[in-house]
């Protein structure tokens, strides 16, 4: 007989894979579980997530900078006494907002909750940020500002499985969710897969080899591909004009706005040409409910969102999937594809610099009154809101003396990393949680070991907003320990008379009390509700309440049930070509690798999979240049440059090239992009920036210069 094993969920990404862990002597075994998002499929990183468990590199005992220079491992009692020590100086010294916070989209709804908690509470401290502002900020912003609600998916995923026409927006799914891809197989079938990237991404394909549709425009013109859609719905009478007078406002400005993005125009922006588009609104019309058809959907990835002028640019697809009627009708709608584990949950407990948790904004006094008697403090010490992820890192070394790290590895993964390197290094304290040696933690003056996900219980909240038990099926290993724990602990040290629980369930219960009466309102959930109950709850779940699977059946999130059209232009690139810089760089992702590497680049058969950084581009562009299949390519920016193996393909457009981000070094494509930020969400422009490329010398040459 097999030993029971433990169902849980991959650590990764926001699909949040169903899986069984069984520990043996040879380590833990993964197998998959059926369950309603990834039908018992995993991809090849959720098959081999247990080996991150054992890795001979695994930090496993606090670690403290000694005298030498050398991180050395020390007690826990003298690796939180120094942090605790320090933070008291430093605030003595610069105020309380000299220390800084940056929290991260896999951390547990717990945990992200009660990292929140310590900044405001302990520290008290406006400056806590996280890594999901790299992510879904602007998605959420237009969420937000269009629905009064940002779920990323406001149904369930497998609604996809039964519409008719879905319009993926820069979204490389068949890389990055694979078994998602089982729920766009009938839609292949019917012929409506419609995919805009500026590759022939591995999603493009199941698009084009489906009888669907490729739609491959410059890099950044998403928004002016949007419009001119929606201009064509207007033209052609497609709009549904009964759901928009019962559901919306707005409508009336916004179709005024896109009277001059006729298709003409719109082709020489975007490349796309006028036919294809013509045939892209035809098929998405034609699936509209209301027109009779069994459902479209309008879904954003980071590709379109990654931009300085993201917000709008996913304003631009609400508005369109809205003109057809979409939202809150069957088997249609938009959503966007949260990337991060708890990318969802981790948006709404209270990291960001805004927020209290609940998704409630931290300058609504009835808000910040609520909060403070769950926490029991007094409502005018919770301070006031901080800056965005970008903002935050720019002002490290100046405002802000020292930093905490939990869950980011800042160095490879943000925008103009080089300079972050070095504003990181000029700092009084850096302070990194983490269980690999990272190349930020490698960087920081302490580091405390954590737990990873299967040594531990707790909540994740995944892309269609349902809430999930994270569950424990063995100890940790040596010293590590949890997060709650560690922040109690300081608390404790830092004099704070402020009650932290370090029981998962506790914690939850304590968030669900924060977040009742909020937009996200867990209030009605508990550990042991989520363990007994067989069924998804999808928040908001108020006391009393089975949860809430499709948000926008009957009203949107807004005061008077309407949804808001907002007129909006493109802004095209920060970074936008010239002379000295004639190409876009693109980046993203490769299956096998997770966002920084920390993780993935360390198990072996990942790192065989996707064993070093490249650059794709196009043979025209590589006869341009000079340039072989496996050459070495330095890409650079006004900011710095990368060295890869070049990838000649034909998917690429010729006046684009692409690298992942997935690799520090030489490789390191934040070398090159821009931190520009939209200026609604705070998203840097990840995507695109203006390089120029060049065939370079011998690789070790390349390491010293790029490195220098
Ligand atoms: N294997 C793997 N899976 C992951 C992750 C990972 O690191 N690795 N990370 C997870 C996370 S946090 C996230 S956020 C998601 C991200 O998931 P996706 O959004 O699918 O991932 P990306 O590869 O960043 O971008 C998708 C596509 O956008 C295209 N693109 C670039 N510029 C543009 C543009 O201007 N317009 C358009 N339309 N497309 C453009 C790229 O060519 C790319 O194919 O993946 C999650 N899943
Ligand atoms: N050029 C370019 N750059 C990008 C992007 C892009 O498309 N192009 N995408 C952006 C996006 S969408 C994202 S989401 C970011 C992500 O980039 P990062 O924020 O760097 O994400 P990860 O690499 O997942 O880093 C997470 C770190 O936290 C650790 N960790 C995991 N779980 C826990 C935990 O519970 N507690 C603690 N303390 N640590 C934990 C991991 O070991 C790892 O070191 O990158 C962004 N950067
Ligand atoms: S798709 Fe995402 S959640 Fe599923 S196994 Fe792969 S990384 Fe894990
Ligand atoms: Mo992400």
């Amino acid at each position: 007989m097999t030993p029971a094993g433990t169902d849980t969920h991959c650590p990764y990404c926001a699909l949040q894979c169903a899986m069984t862990l069984t520990p043996s002597e040879e380590g833990v075994g993964v197998a998959a579980r059926s369950f309603p998002t990834n039908k018992g499929g995993l991809c090849q990183k959720g098959w081999t997530s247990a080996e991150v468990l054992t890795l001979t590199d695994r930090i496993t005992t606090p670690l403290l900078r000694g005298t030498s220079g050398e991180l050395e491992p020390v007690s826990w009692a003298q690796a939180v006494a120094f942090v605790a020590d320090r933070v008291r100086t430093l605030q003595a010294e610069h105020g309380r907002d000299a220390i800084g916070v940056f929290g991260g989209g896999g951390l547990t709804n717990e945990k992200a909750y009660q990292l929140g908690k310590f900044t405001r509470t302990v520290l008290r401290s406006r400056h806590i940020d996280y890594n999901g502002r790299f992510c879904m900020s602007s998605a959420a912003a237009a969420g937000n500002r269009a629905f009064g609600i940002d779920r990323g998916l406001p149904f369930p995923l497998a609604d996809l499985s039964e519409a008719e026409a879905v319009l993926l927006l820069g979204s490389n799914v068949a890389d990055t969710m694979p078994p998602l891809v089982q729920h766009l197989a009938g839609v292949r079938e019917r012929g409506g897969l419609l995919v805009v990237d500026p590759r022939r991404s591995a999603t493009a394909a199941l698009a084009e080899d489906g009888a669907g549709i490729h739609l491959q425009p410059l890099p950044g013109t998403d928004q002016a591909l949007l419009l001119g859609l929606l201009h064509l719905v207007v033209a052609e009478g497609l709009a549904d004009e009964e759901y928009l007078a019962a559901r919306v406002t707005g409508w009336d400005d916004v179709r005024r706005s896109v009277a001059l993005w006729w298709p003409t125009r719109v082709a020489s922006i975007t490349g796309v040409p006028e036919e294809v588009l013509r045939r892209t609104v035809q098929v998405l019309a034609a699936a509209s409910p209301t027109r009779g058809g069994g459902g479209a959907m309008v879904l954003t990835g980071r590709g379109a969102e990654q931009h300085t002028d993201g917000t709008d640019t996913v304003t631009a697809a609400i508005n369109l999937a809205l003109a057809l009627g979409l939202p809150g009708s069957r088997a249609s709608g938009y959503g966007c594809l949260t990337g991060q584990g708890n990318g969802q949950g981790g948006r709404e407990h209270g990291q960001k610099a805004d927020q209290l948790p609940g998704y409630r904004s931290i300058e609504d006094p009835a808000a910040r009154a609520h909060v403070a008697r769950v926490w029991g403090v007094e409502e005018a010490t919770i301070p006031g809101k901080g800056v965005p992820a970008v903002q935050l890192l720019d002002k490290l070394g100046g405002e802000v003396r020292a930093l905490f790290v939990h869950g980011a590895n800042l160095l490879v993964s943000a925008p103009d990393a080089t300079a972050v390197r070095r504003r990181v290094e000029s700092l009084d304290l850096l302070v990194v949680c983490d269980f690999v040696p990272s190349e930020t933690a490698l960087l920081a003056d302490v580091v405390l070991p954590v737990t990873q996900w299967a040594e531990e219980e707790g909540t994740m909240t995944s892309l269609e907003g349902r809430i999930l038990r994270r569950r424990k099926a063995i100890d940790p290993p040596g010293k590590a320990r949890s997060e709650l724990e560690i922040l109690a602990d300081l608390a404790g040290l830092l004099g704070s008379e402020v009650h932290f629980d370090t029981e998962p369930a506790l914690v939850f219960d304590e968030l669900a009390r924060a977040s009742a009466g909020g937009v996200a309102d867990y209030s009605g959930l508990s550990h042991a509700r989520l363990d007994a109950e067989t069924g998804p709850l999808h928040w908001p779940v108020p006391a009393g309440s089975g949860g809430t699977p499709r948000l926008f059946r009957d009203r949107f999130g807004h005061a008077d049930g309407r949804a808001r059209m907002v007129p909006v232009s493109p802004g095209g690139p920060a970074d936008d070509l010239r002379p000295d810089a004639p190409l876009y760089l693109v980046t993203g992702r490769v299956l096998a690798q997770y966002q920084s590497g920390a993780q993935t680049r360390r198990v072996a058969a990942l790192d065989r999979s996707a064993p070093g950084p490249f650059v794709e581009l196009h043979p025209n562009l590589a006869a341009r240049y000079g340039i072989d299949d496996g050459d070495d390519v330095r890409v650079t920016s006004a900011r710095g440059a990368a060295v890869a193996r070049a990838r000649i393909t034909t998917a690429i457009r010729p006046d684009t090239v692409f690298m992942p981000f997935h690799w520090s070094g030489a490789g390191m494509a934040n070398a090159v992009t821009n931190d520009a930020t939209d200026p609604v969400s705070g998203m840097p422009e990840f995507k695109v920036c203006a390089v120029e490329i060049a065939r370079a010398a011998q690789p070790s040459e390349i390491l010293e210069e790029v490195l220098a």
